[in-house]
């Protein structure tokens, strides 16, 4: 516990918030964007396209890692589900990383309106990764390769740590599973570090993945048998993330346990897609739409004159 400060643990905690905020207001949101007045139906995009379910535990990891790995060139973050891709563009957003390439996207009111508007809209963004988006280089939605191609980055660098996030729907697919095996081939000191993350929400789409109805005891089992070490991760405690991250370990593949849709609406109802269905048409669920924004204090984030907040 000593090695975590509380300083570090509240600014991940605000992070997370904060990168939460700005995932549900680019799928929702074409006004009104910093709720200075209450919601109405213009201020929501007529055709919401996009996933939230995977996005908090993608904010979680991404705070997490940024927080224990700073600003080390030597170390990447590979997602894996790209179909969160308003989580992976909000912490884009949040470090300044996407004004450096789009001077529109400045860390204001402006840019964050920019960003929202712009989010699964014609001619804006996709509402999952592309390479228009800085650091990406493939295509997100198809599902299965970003642990194979991890391992590729690390191939004959041993100065690289690279962190992946993979979900637990993802390996089910053949090319995520069989690609466990790369750390057997892998493993050694003129290749850099893997450090496998599965992103045990539990569900696939609209049913349980594989992993998470399986026990602990079986999952870990199954991840020694590929010759990792499982080190299991409460997405809601920070300090267990920070910790397990710091704890020495050979080849460490760490599980990230996280409830799908987490901090959203309909508690208990693990919404993959859009959880709110029709806020531009039906009061019950724009007011629904206001209260889960105003749920992230937004306000003691960021201030629309200075921008965020530390
Ligand atoms: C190869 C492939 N098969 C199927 C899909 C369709 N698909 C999109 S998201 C998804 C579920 C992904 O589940 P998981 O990896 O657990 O991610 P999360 O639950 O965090 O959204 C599927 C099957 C896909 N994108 N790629």
């Amino acid at each position: 516990m000593s090695s975590v400060g509380i300083a570090d643990l509240n600014q991940i905690e605000r992070r997370v918030r904060a990168c939460d905020y700005l995932t549900v207001a680019q799928l929702y949101l074409r006004d009104n964007f910093l709720l200075k007045r209450p919601l109405e139906f213009d201020d929501i995009k007529a055709r919401l396209l996009g996933h939230w379910g995977t996005c908090h535990g993608i904010n979680v990891a991404y705070a997490n890692l940024k927080a224990f790995f700073g600003d080390d060139p030597d170390f990447s973050f590979v997602l894996g589900p790209g179909h969160g891709f308003p989580a992976l563009q909000a912490n884009l957003f949040y470090d300044g990383v996407l004004e450096r390439i789009d001077a529109r996207a400045s860390r204001d009111a402006a840019g964050l309106a920019y960003i929202c508007k712009e989010f699964s809209w014609p001619d804006g963004f996709p509402s999952h990764a592309s390479p228009m988006t800085p650091t990406v280089i493939t295509e997100g939605g198809e599902l299965g390769y970003a642990l194979a191609n991890s391992y590729g980055v690390a191939l004959g660098h041993p100065e690289k740590t690279i962190a992946v996030l993979i979900g637990d729907g993802e390996l089910e697919t053949a090319t995520a599973l069989d690609s466990l095996n790369l750390r057997s081939l892998l493993a050694g000191a003129k290749n850099g570090r893997v450090l496998p993350i599965l992103h045990l929400n539990g569900y696939k789409i609209s049913a349980p993945s594989i992993y998470a109805r399986r026990s602990d005891r079986e999952l870990n089992e199954m991840i020694r048998g590929f010759g990792y070490t499982p080190v299991i991760i409460d997405g809601d405690k920070p300090e267990t993330f920070q910790l397990a991250l710091a704890e020495p370990c050979e080849a460490p593949f760490y599980i990230l346990k996280t409830e799908k849709g987490a901090t959203g609406p309909n508690h208990g109802h693990f919404a993959h897609q859009i959880p709110l269905k029709r806020p531009a048409y039906n009061h019950d669920e724009l007011k629904q739409l206001e209260e889960w924004l105003k749920s992230y204090n937004f306000d003691e984030l960021f201030d629309e004159e200075k921008g965020f907040v530390a």
